[in-house]
């Protein structure tokens, strides 16, 4: 018999608060019944998912293997020098440090190891694909350090690193950054290293959205260049919802302290395991011809898109995600979000480089492929959600063109069930 003052460890959530049960219940059938094309969401495995859900998140393991300030850690510890192992086996990375809660914390953790408030960081504006930890004035990383931003050339949208170059001459930054959440083609890590080099600054890349495709081999590879590496690990990884940091070994004692003590409590141990078992799964055979077709589907959707009156900012893609021009149509991507919702599209409005628009209605809308190949959708899948897509935003009633699409929107999902 239980005791009253005893927890019941095999409490269903439905009885315990069927209020929570009820809205996850209704979330996984979200999931179930939408397009997913927000580019940084994915679908994780029912493995990693356990993890998550193990006894791990009741222990407090404050500290690194073998050096806690708790006691009964044998087992946690196990788990954290398994995530540290497979983190830099799967990158090629000499130190890993799998305890940041997440991407903006990597990004703090780097920053505050390594340079003193007042420092001057260059990162990509948040306008033209950069990240909030890059430098935004409504951020940690904008209020502690002085900011200098690059973006990217007005005739292509891409990077243009010769102007990188000349604003980091001219501004000295202590850090540059590299990466982006909102930006369709390879970044050249080289140049950024040569960069980094010739004006004396350190080199973070941010890989949190391409993390799955660099660990497939098929992104250019940070680690060779760069000083720090910070990550998310949900999204083209496919892990759990959270961070963690690739640095040269001899950062490796001032990432830690950073990370805790610094500007973090308590490691998540059921995260920390998730995190080891994605990267297990990220070093399949599977995963890389998982990421293969995350960018083929990219592909055929922007072809479609480009060559049906709604252009592709830089022209394609050469990863997961596309941002949709609409600076020339006549709608925004408020608009189009909501319009897509109707159809049980799921998107988000995004910001095009050089917009006219403020990014509360945005000239555009970014579109990625994780998680719809993630349900195991191909070419012919994707194609038919781009003519979807256009058949909505080209017709003369966005709204209703798009609710009469929900049905054929519904079988397809059922068709690919998560
Ligand atoms: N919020 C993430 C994204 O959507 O790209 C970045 O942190």
């Amino acid at each position: 018999m239980v005791k009253s003052n005893s927890i019941n460890t095999q409490s269903d959530l439905s009885v315990t608060d069927p209020e929570i049960y009820s809205a996850v219940s209704k979330e996984l059938r979200r999931q179930k019944e939408h397009i997913e094309l927000i580019a940084s969401e994915n679908y994780c495995s029912a493995a990693v998912r356990e993890a998550t859900g193990s006894v791990l998140t009741d222990k407090y393991a404050e500290g690194y293997p073998g050096k806690r300030w708790y006691g009964g850690c044998e087992y946690v510890d196990i788990v954290e020098k398994i995530a540290i192992e497979r983190t830099c086996k799967l990158f090629g990375a000499q130190y890993a440090n799998v305890q940041p809660h997440s991407g903006s914390q990597a990004n703090m953790a780097v920053m505050m190891s390594c340079l003193p408030t007042g420092a001057k960081i260059l990162g990509m504006s948040l306008a033209h694909g950069g990240h909030l930890t890059h430098g935004h004035n409504r951020n940690f990383s904008g209020n502690l350090y002085q900011v200098v931003s690059y973006g990217v050339n007005k005739q292509t949208k891409m990077i243009d690193y010769d102007e990188v170059k000349s604003i980091a001459e001219k501004e000295k930054p202590d850090m540059i950054i590299a990466g982006a959440s909102a930006y369709s083609r390879q970044i050249d890590f080289k140049k950024f290293r040569d960069i980094a080099d010739a004006t004396g600054a350190y080199l973070l890349v941010d890989m949190a959205h391409i993390a799955g495709l660099i660990a497939a081999g098929l992104h250019p590879d940070p680690v060779p260049y760069a000083d720090f590496i910070a990550s998310t690990t949900h999204k083209t990884l496919r892990g759990p919802r959270s961070g963690f940091i690739l640095a040269r070994p001899e950062y490796g004692n001032r990432i830690d302290s950073t990370v805790f003590p610094g500007i973090q409590g308590g490691p998540l141990m059921h995260i920390i395991a998730a995190k080891a078992v994605a990267m297990k799964e990220a070093m399949g055979e599977d995963f890389i011809i998982y990421q293969k077709q995350v960018i083929k589907n990219a592909q055929v959707m922007a072809d479609h898109f480009n060559e049906n009156g709604v252009p592709i900012v830089s022209g394609g893609t050469d990863n997961h995600l596309m941002l949709l021009d609409f600076s020339e149509l006549n709608i925004t991507g408020k608009q189009a979000t909501e319009w897509l919702a109707e159809a049980n599209i799921t998107v988000n409005k995004n910001a095009i480089p050089f917009d006219e628009r403020g990014p509360a209605e945005a000239s555009g809308i970014r579109i990625g492929t994780p998680s719809i190949t993630s349900r195991g959708m191909g070419q012919e899948d994707v194609l038919r959600i781009a003519e979807w897509i256009v058949e909505i935003l080209s017709s003369r009633q966005p709204a209703k063109t798009a609710k009469a699409l929900r049905n054929e929107v519904l079988a397809l999902c059922q068709k690919y069930p998560l």
